[in-house]
């Protein structure tokens, strides 16, 4: 797929940068904790797929609304999430966006606009539907959007969240995550028709497939649905694909994948094409500093993470609904 970067100066693809390696240094240093067991838990990455949330989100503006799946620290971090906090949430920290009792798949920050990661398949997109509702209602132009894998498109509860939302114009984005594994398996292998976007004729929204490896792709196709959206147009899905680099979950082997193909993949991944294209607009060293100063930054809050105190035990049973 052909990108789009027509920015003279590249001014916007370096903030696209800034933010995707914000994600991919996190999701870094949580495979090296979780590996030490410092982080305890199941853990599922987003590395690779970075250009997806960082896009998106830009198209977005701080009263709307991001919900995601378990694979969902790179939404958080697009959000504006606080690494440290975040960090702190996934160690059981007290100083964790949920006190640390949401862990890695559970964990929420509402205060950016991150109302959660949800381990059920598909069933953010129900979530969010009500959020939908709730915006439409509210009629001060907020917009929702709801992210899942390609997998949950066989969830029931994202095929009636489509149709609800398209029978009532809901101001809901549905992003499908096509990174063409569900779990341990080829999509392809589970569907008759794998290009998922066309499904959203049959619920009467739009639907269109986007190179999710590009962050401009994805701000500028989000950002024509979520003005529609904003203007009464109902819903949209944007089928953005992408392929994660790392395990479904870490230690996953990934003898399921053909060899060489994760290889190929680093070749068009995110964060390289765009360090490719910013070299090409005379910006290179401006993005190797950037690169440094990022890892510093999150190097940084990962040591004064370790450092935060527990979940505080007396009270451990507060903030937990069951
Ligand atoms: C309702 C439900 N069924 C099954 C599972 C087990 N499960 C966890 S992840 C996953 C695959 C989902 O694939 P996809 O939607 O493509 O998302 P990806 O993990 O690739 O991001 C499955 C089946 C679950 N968590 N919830």
């Amino acid at each position: 797929m052909k990108e789009t970067w027509t920015n003279s100066d590249g001014a916007a693809l370096m903030q696209h940068f800034e933010a995707m390696l914000r994600i991919r240094y996190f999701e870094e240093t949580v495979a090296d904790f979780r590996k030490k067991q410092i982080i305890i838990g199941s853990v599922h990455l987003c590395i690779g797929q970075e250009a997806i949330y960082v896009g998106a989100r830009s198209a977005l503006t701080d009263q709307d609304r991001v919900f995601g799946t378990y694979r969902g620290h790179g939404w958080a971090i697009a959000c504006g999430v606080p690494p440290l906090n975040l960090f702190a949430e996934l160690m059981g920290k007290e100083i964790g966006v949920c006190k640390g009792r949401g862990g890695s798949a559970q964990l929420s920050a509402p205060q950016w606009g991150f109302y959660g990661e949800n381990s059920i398949v598909g069933a953010g997109a129900a979530v969010a539907l009500g959020a939908a509702l709730s915006a439409k209602r509210e009629g001060k132009g907020r917009v929702v959007l709801t992210a899942f894998g390609e997998g949950a498109m066989n969830q029931g509860a994202v095929h009636e969240a489509m149709n609800f939302a398209a029978y009532q114009d809901l101001p809901l984005i549905f992003i499908c995550e096509n990174n063409i594994y569900s779990e341990l398996t080829p999509t392809a292998r589970m569907v008759r028709v794998d290009e998922m976007y066309q499904r959203a004729g049959a619920y009467g929204m739009p639907g269109v497939r986007v190179d999710g490896n590009d962050p401009e792709a994805m701000r500028r196709t989000v950002a024509t649905f979520v003005d529609a959206a904003r203007a009464g147009k109902g819903p949209a899905l944007v089928e953005a694909m992408t392929q994660r680099l790392v395990g479904h979950y870490i230690g996953d082997m990934q003898s399921y994948r053909p060899n060489g193909e994760i290889a190929e993949a680093k070749k068009t991944e995110p964060i390289v094409r765009v360090q490719q294209a910013l070299a090409a607009f005379g910006r290179g060293d401006e993005a190797a500093a950037l690169s440094e100063r990022v890892r510093l930054e999150i190097n940084s809050a990962a040591e004064l993470a370790c450092l935060a105190p527990l979940a505080n035990a007396a009270t451990i049973a507060e903030h937990l609904y069951a």
